[in-house]
């Protein structure tokens, strides 16, 4: 299933000191990224970039990776992530939410460059922000999480066949959130 683990240790404070807003600046964030869903294309509701081994596509957008070695702040966390998860990731999807107005859709991240069960390790920075889950079909179960600065959430096993995620609109929520979720690409 999945299996939060809020709060666990992946921090390092020189990493931290790092993370702070003026540093994510720096990222080449894509302007507003677009998106094909259902054949319409929409702006996407958040900042995105995208940083890994290979390129990759998904719902009709080809992601250009940054290369590592450009932003070794994200090379340190991916160490810590892999070390908290005994996980490899070749692969990071960088999100910025500028405010609650930002937002995350309902989705699965089930597209084929992954394996059908893969573990997904999301990082969360700045402001806390809700992540919802709900089983496919109908089915009962819902779960909210509230994702708090420095988290690390784990999805595993089965979740990206039977559930989906989402992060919901927060009228008035001025803050800024920064959501990083390592990968493994397998093609
Ligand atoms: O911002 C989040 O916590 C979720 C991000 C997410 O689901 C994604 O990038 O696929
Ligand atoms: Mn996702």
């Amino acid at each position: 299933m999945f299996q939060a683990a809020q709060n666990r240790k992946i921090t390092h404070p020189e990493c931290f000191w790092r993370c702070q807003r003026s540093r994510w600046y720096r990222l080449q964030w894509l302007s507003q990224g677009r998106v094909r869903v259902y054949g319409k294309v929409h702006d996407e509701p958040r900042l995105t970039c995208y940083c890994g081994d290979q390129s990759y596509t998904y719902s009709g957008k080809t992601m250009i990776p940054l290369p590592w070695s450009e932003i070794p702040v994200l090379q340190q966390i991916r160490r810590l992530v892999q070390k908290a998860t005994g996980e490899t990731f070749n692969s990071v999807l960088c999100n910025r939410y500028r405010s609650g107005e930002d937002t995350n859709g309902w989705h699965a991240d089930n597209e084929k460059v992954y394996d059908p069960q893969p573990t997904i390790a999301s990082v969360t920075f700045g402001t806390e922000r809700d992540f919802d889950l709900r089983q496919n079909g109908g089915r009962p179960g819902k779960l909210r999480i509230r994702l708090a600065h420095g988290s690390l959430l784990v999805m595993s096993g089965s979740t990206q066949e039977q559930w989906q995620h989402t992060l919901p609109r927060r009228k008035g929520l001025s803050a800024e959130r920064v959501n990083l979720t390592f990968r493994r690409i397998v093609f």
